[in-house]
């Protein structure tokens, strides 16, 4: 009926279209439905409260059945993925995207869940293995790359895309994460109201006394610089008890104690690096606790005066000569800052890159056994304004303009293409290009991003107010930019200038990788492959920050466009977490940005359903005398064609090469309606001839 109702607004003027898909979803949103489909879309508005909505009871509804025989579900999207790629043996990704705290997380995680649950029913050991490392590996990555933020308390800090693995038989066989940059300013710095990464909270509440004290750490968080700011904060997680479940997940994956305990160390090292003090002693800065360096030497397994000297000094090399040049205090506290946010940022890569190398599909002959297939699925950090800003959120920003850029294409693409195939009349429709925002941030040469790279390239000093001065000669008539005095405006967010260049440069002196090289731990040492080299042979300038993300977007779109997407788009009701409150201005808001308008107009010229005719003479052939139980037409479409026309509904369809095209639910709601009526006839029927009332 809701469905019903929702597919009337489709159909409606389209200045009413402003407002009723929003109203369409307060509605469910009270009646506790979170999820409403516009065409095979998702919508899913956060709940935030525990919904029995995801058992095993409602597995089983879903599982194996048409998008639209169910309610609106997450699993009906899993399932139709996970169809496809048997059935068709293609490769599909489920994309989520929202903004922060809209509930992207939560969905992944029911949508591996559902496809763990109806996968592997001869219950092969491998497969099951693969299944718990693949479920497992999700809280070791969250415990690493979450954190509370104003706006989540679980909020992730990096874009996670990770492909599924098939067999033949449509059983999981393994997986690949890819990850994407992760905010590690927050290890050194956070907002007030934040926390940084919840594997420190967890390791300070959950490790054992014994592993505190050869850490060298105290329970007492507000002893930690790094992490003091937010050392009071109320969190929904429950430090302690993630802790242990996280080194058991650790552990079930494979990490092996050695490499478990090198994670403890890093981030032990972190916290005490927080606590270094630098004091100036006429030009010579030394460090005020001595104590701190000997214990970070212990836990990176190095000497005290290695450790002292990478954080007193660089060697740079001038002309043939090599020289160790000294930092002044400003620059061995930026030094001190880069090591910390550089070995916590390697430690999540090795992680990611230790969970691969484990889930990684192992002994598949793609010659014996066919094609292996992909589902993948994207959960990225989703949109996100603060108060204050910064390169991350430019960059996660960018991110969501890019991936709300291959929705529009995408749906429409596919829409198109469908007519194509099946010769079905179309025409064109409008809609935003979000190509603008996009070219205004990555283009060549002429982007933010080609700006920003540019100053960082030059010799001098440049400073960031010197970065937003170039945007402004070069970008100050762009329909999409402006500028006020240290902050920028992107489309509809505004951040401030400042650390862009660092953050962007992302420099981290070459004494601190080769120390890290020249650890006697083995697994530390592996991590830092680059420290190898000496100053003469380091001549390449790395790629910077953004350039490197910009080059990871434009392959994901493109991984993501060579598969046969399927959207979840969530949405936030409200920013107090309320599960009561559905605050009209913000999800309106969402509605509008995230394109469900352009979504729901494109459904509506075309058509909002489409099947072959042979599944659709299979449900409703009971309805027309030419067709049950069995037509004498030459063909399918000809049995379909008078059906129609028996039911008078020949003016709001079209016939398609292969598929019937139902432009009104309505129509198909009727057929349904005639479909349960003449089956009740029937049963009648039937229960009169066992009782030889006929
Ligand atoms: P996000 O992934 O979209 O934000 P999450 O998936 O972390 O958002 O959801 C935020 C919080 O909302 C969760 O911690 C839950 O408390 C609640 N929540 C979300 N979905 C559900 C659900 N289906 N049922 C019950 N509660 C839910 V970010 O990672 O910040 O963009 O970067
Ligand atoms: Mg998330």
């Amino acid at each position: 009926m809701v469905e019903m109702e929702f597919h009337r607004v489709a159909q409606a003027d389209l200045k009413l279209l402003l407002r009723l898909p929003f109203l369409l979803l307060l509605y469910r949103f009270e009646k506790g439905r979170i999820y409403t489909f516009i065409g095979e879309v998702v919508v899913s508005v956060n709940p935030y409260k525990l919904l029995n909505i995801y058992g095993r009871d409602t597995i089983e509804q879903y599982k194996g059945r048409e998008l639209y025989e169910r309610p609106p579900h997450l699993f009906a999207i899993a399932d139709a993925a996970y169809k496809a790629m048997k059935r068709r043996s293609k490769d599909t990704c489920i994309v989520i995207s929202g903004e922060s705290g809209a509930g992207k997380t939560e969905a992944s995680k029911y949508i591996m869940q559902y496809i763990a649950a109806i996968t592997n029913p001869s219950q092969r050991a491998e497969v099951e293995r693969v299944k718990n490392m693949l479920l497992k590996s999700n809280c070791v990555l969250e415990a690493f790359g979450n954190a509370k933020t104003n706006r989540n308390d679980n909020s992730s800090r990096f874009g996670k895309y990770m492909d599924i693995n098939f067999d033949f038989k449509g059983d999981p066989i393994g997986g690949h994460i890819n990850n994407y940059l992760l905010e590690k300013s927050r290890v050194i710095v956070q907002q007030p109201g934040e926390r940084s990464f919840h594997s420190f909270y967890q390791l300070l509440q959950g490790g054992s006394e014994q592993l505190l004290r050869s850490l060298h750490l105290q329970k007492s968080l507000s002893s930690y610089n790094y992490i003091h700011v937010g050392a009071q904060l109320k969190c929904s997680i429950n430090d302690a008890a993630e802790f242990k479940v996280v080194a058991d997940a650790m552990k079930v994956i494979g990490f092996k104690p050695e490499e478990i305990q090198t994670a403890y160390k890093i981030l032990a090292t972190i916290l005490h690096l927080g606590n270094l003090k630098f004091v100036v002693d006429g030009d010579t800065p030394l460090i005020e606790n001595g104590k701190v360096v000997s214990i970070i030497a212990e836990l990176l397994s190095t000497k005290t005066d290695m450790v002292e000297k990478a954080l007193l000094y660089r060697t740079v090399a001038t002309g043939r000569d090599i020289i160790d040049k000294q930092h002044t205090e400003q620059e061995a506290s930026y030094g001190r800052d880069a090591f910390a946010k550089a070995i916590y940022e390697r430690l999540f890569c090795w992680i990611v890159t230790r969970i691969n190398d484990i889930i990684e599909v192992k002994n598949y002959d793609t010659t014996v056994h066919g094609k292996n297939t992909v589902i993948g699925v994207l959960d990225i950090y989703g949109f996100e304004i603060f108060d204050n800003n910064s390169f991350e959120q430019f960059c996660i920003n960018y991110c969501n303009e890019k991936l709300q850029q291959l929705f529009i294409q995408l749906v429409l693409k596919q829409e198109q293409e469908e007519y194509q195939r099946e010769g079905i009349p179309w025409k064109h429709i409008d809609y935003f290009n979000n190509q603008i925002i996009v070219d205004l941030v990555e283009q060549q040469h002429k982007g933010i991003i080609a700006i920003l790279d540019d100053a960082c390239m030059n010799v001098g000093k440049v400073t960031d107010e010197m970065f937003l001065e170039a945007l402004n000669s070069k970008l100050g008539k762009h329909g999409h930019f402006s500028s006020r005095k240290k902050s920028l405006n992107v489309a509809l967010a505004c951040y401030s200038v400042i650390g862009f260049i660092d953050k962007n440069k992302d420099t981290l002196f070459q004494d601190f990788k080769r120390l890290m090289y020249n650890s006697s731990n083995p697994v530390l040492k592996n991590m830092w492959p680059e420290g190898k080299l000496s100053i003469t042979e380091v001549t390449k300038r790395p790629l910077t920050a953004a350039t490197l993300f910009k080059n990871s977007m434009i392959a994901l779109v493109d991984n993501l466009a060579s598969k046969e997407p399927y959207y979840v788009r969530c949405i936030k009701p409200n920013d107090k977490k309320s599960p009561q409150i559905f605050d009209d201005e913000r999800c309106r808001h969402q509605v509008e940005y995230l394109g469900l308008l352009e979504n729901v107009r494109v459904r509506r010229a075309g058509f909002a359903f489409r099947q072959t005719y042979e599944k659709f003479l299979h449900r409703y052939k009971m309805i027309s005398e030419f067709t049950w139980p069995n037509h004498d037409l030459p063909s399918d479409k000809e049995a379909v064609k008078k059906l129609i026309e028996r039911c008078g509904f020949q003016d709001d369809v079209a016939y398609g090469k292969t598929k019937i095209f139902i432009r009104t639910p309505r129509t198909l709601f009727t057929l349904e309606e005639l479909r349960a009526q003449m089956l009740i006839r029937i049963v009648l029927f039937l229960q009169k001839v066992w009782r030889g009332t006929l």
